[in-house]
Parts: structure tokens; sequence; C-alpha cells
């Protein structure tokens, strides 16, 4: 049997944006409303790729090195909550267009390459609990965070003693705005 591994590319969060979020969340948030994600987890899905070998995880990663994408900003200014499954969540009112041209770029290019893609819109997220499958009662005053996104990255996510965590496997720079003319 070939090796496989879980993989996902996403966008991930600055340590000190990872710290402000995590002590909004204790501050907002109930014990009973769901499991906290580990604050270095905390990431924003492009494109869930599912069990990859690793051949297919070299040729996507050769893909992700050619690509030249835009940096871009995004506010996390909006919040939610899915029952199912179980998902409160930091998301964006108004994703700007490199995002979605990312994340649709990279979901083509897993599908393209056997790796099932879930026909949900894409609807950016950083997920900040989970198990929370009964009704949550969200703060009333969103938060404004800004994300300044200037990479993307390749994850592996691995189940370890009860825990599950993310490794970043490689990183990928997007291209910086050219300077304003004058
Ligand atoms: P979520 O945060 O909304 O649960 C790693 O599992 C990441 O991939 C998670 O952020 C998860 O999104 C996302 N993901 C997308 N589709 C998935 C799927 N079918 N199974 C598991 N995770 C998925």
């Amino acid at each position: 049997m070939p090796e496989s591994r879980r993989l996902f590319f996403a966008l991930s969060l600055p340590t000190a944006l990872q710290k402000q979020v995590i002590r909004w969340r204790a501050d907002n948030f109930e014990p009973e409303d769901g499991r906290p994600v580990a604050a270095a987890n905390l990431h924003l899905t492009l494109a869930f790729l599912g069990d990859v070998s690793d051949q297919k995880a070299g040729v996507l990663r050769e893909i992700a090195t050619r690509i030249q994408s835009p940096a871009f900003s995004l506010r996390l200014d909006d919040l939610g909550h899915w029952p199912r499954p179980g998902v409160v969540w930091l998301g964006t009112r108004r994703a700007p267009l490199a995002l979605l041209q990312l994340a649709s770029l990279l979901r083509s290019h897993a599908a393209r390459n056997g790796c099932h893609q879930s026909t949900l819109p894409f609807h950016p997220h950083v997920s900040l609990l989970r198990g929370a499958t009964r009704p949550v009662a969200l703060p009333a005053a969103t938060p404004q965070w800004q994300l300044d996104a200037t990479d993307f990255s390749l994850y592996e996510s691995r189940f370890h003693q009860g825990r599950t965590r993310y490794q970043c496997l490689q990183s990928w720079p997007l291209l910086a705005a050219p300077p304003l003319p004058g």
C-alpha cells in the first residue's frame, strides 16, 4: 500500500492574531459551546485534499510552485455557527477576489488530480470551536481583525494521542502588489 497523508491547502494565521483570537474566544464562549481549536491549528482552508499518496502530493506541490497569485488582505468581520457539522467560525463579509480565485484554482487542480471536492460553495472561514452541535449564543459584537495573506501553505492533518495537529509541510509566496507609480 502506498503511503498516504491527509492534506489541505490553507492560509495560516500569524501568531499575534492567533493570540488575539483565542483571548477573545475565551471571553465570549462557554466550555459547553464546543471544543476550542488549538491556537496553532487556526487556519483558513483553501482546498481540502483528503488522503493523498506521496506521489500525488508531489504533483500538487509542483503545481503550487507554479501558481502566481496576488497577495491580499481580508477582514475577519463575520461570525457564524453551523450546527452541522458543529462549527463556530470566523469569516469575512466581503471575500477579496484574489482569495476566491486562489481557492478556486487550488480546488480545480485538486479535482483534476482525483481529490474529491465538495459541491458546496466555498465559504472562507476559520473554525474556532468544533463539536458545537447545540445552539450557541454568538456575541453581538463581531471582531474586526485583518488577515494579510502573503503566502499559502500545504498542511498535513495528524491525529495522535487523541489530538489533531496540523503540520505545515511547505509554503509558497503570493505576489506582492506592485508599488503605486509616482
Ligand atoms: P472545517 O474547519 O470547516 O472543519 C482540515 O481538516 C481542514 O479541512 C479543516 O479546516 C476542515 O474544515 C477542512 N475540510 C474541508 N472539507 C473537509 C472534509 N470533507 N473533511 C475534513 N475536513 C475538511
